[in-house]
C-alpha cells in the first residue's frame, strides 16, 4: 500500500528562529512551539516526553507524523507527572539514568486537573522535570479560563473578564522545597535556555513555568506573538526569576517598568477593560514587585 500523503502544516511564523527541531501542526505565532522546540534542541535526544491531553500533544502527533524525535507519550490529562515517575522509575531500573524524563504539559494540565499528581510528584521529589506552557486558557478546547487565566482577561467562560487572580504555581511548587524551580518567556530565549540547562543538572523535581501566548485566545496578530510575550516581561505582568535549592533569584528586571496598558492595549482578551480597571491592574503588578523587593 502506498504511503499516505503527508498532512499539511501550517507555516511558523518567521519570527521563531530556532532550528526546526520540531515540526509540528501548531498554528502560526503559537508561543508553546519555541519553548518545545527550545527543549528539544537542550536535552535531546537523551530524553522521553510526556504529554498530557493539550494542544500541544494535539501539535506533536498528527495522524502518522509524530513532531518529536524522541520517545513521546501522549498520556491522559490528569495525571502526566504519575506517567512520568514510573517511566523514570523503568528507566532506572534498567539503569539508564541519563535519559531525562519530562513533562510538557499545558496550564489547565497543571494547575487545574493535573494539580494532585503534579504535587504528589514534587513532595516525593521524583527525579524528572516538568514543563507548564502556560497560554493562560485551555485551547486545545476552545480556551475556556484556566486557573492560571489573568485576572480580567475575557474568555469564552467569562465574558466579563476573570473575576479571580491568577494562580501562582511556580510559587506553589518552590513551596514544595523542590530543588529547581523556575519561570521563562519565549521573548527570553537566552534565559530559558540557561534555565534549561541548569534544570538538566539537578536532580529530583525540577520545575520550569513558560509564557507561552496563543495569538488566537489572547487576540493579537500572529506575527507579535514574541512582541506581546516581551511586553508581559517589561511591564512585570510576568516576572523571570528561579529558585535554585531555594534560594530566589530575579533573572531579569526591566530597567524602567513599562505601563501595564501597553501590555493589555496588544490584546482583545483585555479589549473591554476601562482605564480605571487597568489602573488596579497596574497597581496590583506594582504591589508584587514591591514585595518582591
Ligand atoms: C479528563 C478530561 N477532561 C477533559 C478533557 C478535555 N480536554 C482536552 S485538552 C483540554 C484543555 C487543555 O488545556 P491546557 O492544559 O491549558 O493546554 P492547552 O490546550 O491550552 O494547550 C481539555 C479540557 C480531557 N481530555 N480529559
Ligand atoms: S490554538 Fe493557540 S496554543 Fe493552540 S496550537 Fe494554536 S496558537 Fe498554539
Ligand atoms: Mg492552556
Amino acid at each position: 500500500m502506498p504511503a499516505p500523503a503527508p498532512l499539511p502544516t501550517i507555516p511558523r511564523s518567521r519570527r521563531f528562529s530556532l532550528p526546526p527541531v520540531m515540526k509540528g501542526t501548531a498554528c502560526e505565532g503559537c508561543g508553546a512551539l519555541p519553548a518545545a522546540d527550545l527543549l528539544a534542541e537542550m536535552l535531546g535526544p537523551r530524553m522521553a516526553v510526556i504529554c498530557p491531553a493539550s494542544c500541544a500533544a494535539t501539535f506533536s502527533l498528527s495522524y502518522t507524523n509524530a513532531s518529536w524525535k524522541v520517545p513521546f507519550i501522549h498520556w491522559i490529562f490528569e495525571s502526566a507527572p504519575a506517567a512520568a515517575t514510573g517511566l523514570r522509575h523503568a528507566y532506572d531500573a534498567r539503569g539508564m539514568r541519563d535519559v531525562h524524563v519530562v513533562c510538557f504539559a499545558g496550564d489547565s494540565g497543571t494547575a487545574d486537573i493535573g494539580f494532585q499528581a503534579l504535587s504528589g510528584a514534587a513532595s516525593r521529589n521524583e527525579n524528572i522535570l516538568y514543563i507548564c506552557y502556560d497560554n493562560e486558557v485551555a485551547m486545545n478546547t476552545q480556551g475556556q479560563a484556566t486557573s492560571s487565566s489573568p485576572a480580567r482577561a475575557r474568555t469564552p467562560t467569562t465574558p466579563k473578564g476573570v473575576p479571580t487572580l491568577k494562580k501562582n504555581v511556580p510559587k506553589i511548587m518552590a513551596a514544595h522545597g523542590a530543588p529547581y524551580v523556575a519561570t521563562a518567556a519565549v521573548s527570553h530565549l537566552e534565559d530559558y535556555r540557561k534555565k534549561l540547562r541548569r534544570a538538566a543538572r539537578i536532580r529530583g523535581f525540577r520545575y520550569l513555568h513558560v509564557l507561552t501566548p496563543c495569538p488566537i485566545a489572547w487576540g493579537y496578530p500572529h506575527q507579535d506573538t514574541i512582541e506581546v510575550t516581551r511586553a508581559a516581561v517589561e511591564t512585570g505582568m510576568w516576572i523571570l526569576y528561579e529558585f535554585d535549592q531555594g534560594r530566589m533569584k530575579l533573572t531579569f528586571r526591566p530597567k524602567r517598568r513599562r505601563p501595564v496598558k501597553e501590555y493589555v492595549g496588544l490584546q482583545r482578551r483585555f479589549g473591554h477593560l476601562t482605564p480605571r480597571e487597568v489602573q488596579i491592574l497596574q497597581k496590583k503588578v506594582d504591589r508584587d514587585w514591591r514585595e518582591l523587593r
